[in-house]
């Protein structure tokens, strides 16, 4: 799905601002809330999530609809265009009303949407109403489960005490909710451009771009694309809706401190005009090794999470800037977008930054506990498919999209053969759908890696573990014998492995002369020892830490107001193991570091 611009062809409009908003007492749609102006409506930034934003728990742990609601009108002079109403991303299902009139229903919380509004829109003012649902189960990704996560070693006690229904995720971030992403209004001439896909290759000092646009009509107009270098200068065009564009001398997309160069493919079909971004660049596994433009690259950088104080999950392009800068501060090279799709904003700022991203679906949360088979009792099957496919349609042509993760920390033990059967279909699938092919992974837990037969068919293997700190708790030396027992395990099987999580709480400010759990000093000293183990390990190609930053969770008894096992706190003050990072990865680079 293209990402929308404002071009000379097409007009763009963004809805962001204060909206009205009500919370669901349970009659809403009843008493048909989306008719009418909200009665005593409360006010509310879109985009953003509201937990956080009123007080009171009735706000920040409401379970069900909201509603929210604004006025939209679009001048006489754009009637004669398409005009459609675009939702990046709204958490987690969402129901669009326009003038009382059902227009759209979607489900997910992380991906885009998108309904034409021509034949609905009326003279004037027209009456915009989104509901929106944050309940999450296990017919939901993420999904949720019959108890509170976090809270587990409560033993179920208590339950049942209460009959108010409430979330209970099966992961570790806070359900934040809402319209978190923007709402926008785009237009485009009624014939127009619907798709752009770019596959690049490089094939001695060219750069080769197969190309496919999908249009709405296929007789009639042709398609031109132009490619355009950085200079807005044209290098390289073609006719027709595919075919192959040589680029002499192309420039390659590189991780940064390389360039990442990035070109435009300017299309024009009849009247309308569309330009994407892309770059120049291959990715590939071959061996123990992952290719970026045929050179062995090594993974430096984190799981990170959309997460900050007020906006909750809302997209914050501001943070963005200021993370991607914290990330070149440390000489980190990427991360993975644990554990959901981020805002498109994201990505195309880390094409231009040259950070690179695994990019993961939000399958968190797939175990039911001891004896249910979570693959014959969750019915969410078609909705992976579903965000697989949607999540690879809008992120297809990144160059800093290097690898698609199919979900985090599922069960892959307890129930190998299902999910072996689950989990490989989804990677065929992945496969298949993506037109680049790149690689595919799950990320898999601390589990007993000799029964996972899973983890070991993806193209690399992605671990994420606790050793030191869930288990062999405190006991550094404890754990890097595990972790080595577990690495020699791995260096068997003949894959590119990383380590996508591991990690430490350190409570900012907390220090100790003797390093232990939960002071600053003890993280380091953590990360130091399993890192020396990683660097012995040819086949290791990557440590992404957990994580970024300090994020909010449910509250439990395993969490102090959040996961704090940043290297940054949430606020982004750099703990002792940021500047830790910082030197380690600044003496490692981004290629050929295992030689
Ligand atoms: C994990 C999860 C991540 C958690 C983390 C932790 O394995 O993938 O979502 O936040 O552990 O800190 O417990």
């Amino acid at each position: 799905m293209l990402y929308p611009v404002l071009t000379q062809s097409r007009l763009l409009s963004d809805l962001s601002g204060v909206w009205d908003f009500k919370l669901d007492n349970g009659k809403g749609f009843e008493e048909k809330w989306y008719e009418k102006p909200l009665k005593d409506a409360d006010t509310m930034p879109v985009p953003a999530s509201y937990n956080d934003l009123k007080e009171g728990s009735d706000f920040r742990d409401h379970y069900g609809w909201v509603f929210y609601q604004r006025n939209i009108s679009v001048p006489e002079y754009v009637k004669s265009q398409r005009i459609v109403l675009r939702c990046a991303a709204v958490t987690h299902y969402a129901m669009i009303y326009l003038n009382g009139k059902l227009i759209c229903e979607h489900k997910g919380g992380f991906l885009p949407f998108e309904v034409e509004l021509n034949d609905d829109l009326q003279d004037g003012d027209n009456l915009l109403t989104i509901a929106v649902n944050n309940v999450i189960d296990y017919t939901t990704l993420p999904v949720g489960g019959k108890a509170n996560m976090m809270s587990g070693m409560m033993g179920g006690m208590g339950a049942g005490a209460s009959d108010k229904p409430q979330n209970n995720p099966n992961f570790d971030f806070f359900n934040y909710a809402g319209i978190n992403r923007p709402v926008r209004i785009y237009t485009t001439p009624k014939a127009y451009i619907k798709d752009v896909t770019l596959v690049t290759d490089i094939r001695g000092t060219d750069g080769i771009v197969n190309y496919q646009v999908k249009t709405s009509d296929t007789d009639g107009q042709e398609v031109v694309l132009q490619i355009l270098d950085a200079n807005g200068n044209e290098v390289a065009q073609a006719k027709g809706t595919s075919g192959e564009i040589v680029i002499p001398d192309a420039k390659l997309w590189e991780p940064y401190p390389g360039t990442p160069y990035l070109y435009t493919a300017a299309v024009t079909f009849g009247d309308d005009y569309y330009e994407e971004p892309f770059g120049v660049r291959t990715v590939r596994v071959e061996g123990t090794s992952f290719l970026i433009n045929g050179k062995p690259f090594y993974f430096k950088g984190f799981g990170k999470h959309e997460d900050s104080a007020f906006h909750g999950r809302g997209m914050d392009v501001c943070l963005d800037v200021k993370d991607v800068n914290l990330i070149h501060w440390l000489h980190a090279n990427s991360f993975r977008t644990s554990h959901y799709p981020y805002a498109e904003e994201m990505y195309r700022l880390c094409d231009r930054e040259g950070i690179v991203i695994i990019d993961e679906v939000p399958a968190v949360g797939i175990g039911a506990g001891a004896g249910i088979n979570p693959y014959e009792t969750f019915p969410i099957r078609e909705h992976h498919e579903q965000v697989i496919k949607d999540m690879i349609a809008r992120d297809k042509n990144h160059p800093c999209v290097v690898m698609w993760s199919l979900g985090n920390e599922p069960d892959t033990e307890n129930f190998p053969e299902s999910a072996y059967e689950y989990w490989h279909s989804l990677y065929e699938l992945a496969h298949e759908t993506d037109p680049s092919d790149r690689p595919v992974t799950l990320v898999c837990c601390q589990n007993n890696y000799e029964k996972d037969i899973v983890t070991r068919s993806m193209d690399v293997v992605c671990i994420n573990r606790y050793y030191g700190w869930y288990n062999l708790s405190g006991d550094l030396d404890a754990a890097c014998y595990g972790l080595n027992l577990e690495l020699d395990f791995w260096e068997k099987q003949n894959k590119p492995v990383m380590i996508t999580e591991y990690g430490a709480d350190a409570v900012a400010g907390i220090h100790e002369c003797v390093p232990e759990m939960f002071s600053e000093e003890f993280q380091v000293e953590f990360y130091k020892r399993q890192n020396a183990q990683f660097d012995k390990r040819k086949f290791f190609i990557g440590e992404h830490v957990w994580n970024f930053a300090d994020f909010a969770t449910v509250q439990g008894c395993m969490r102090v107001d959040g996961n704090k096992k940043g290297l940054f706190t949430r606020e982004r003050r750099p703990k002792m193991a940021a500047h830790y990072f910082k030197e380690r990865w600044g003496e490692i680079p981004n290629f050929e570091y295992k030689g």
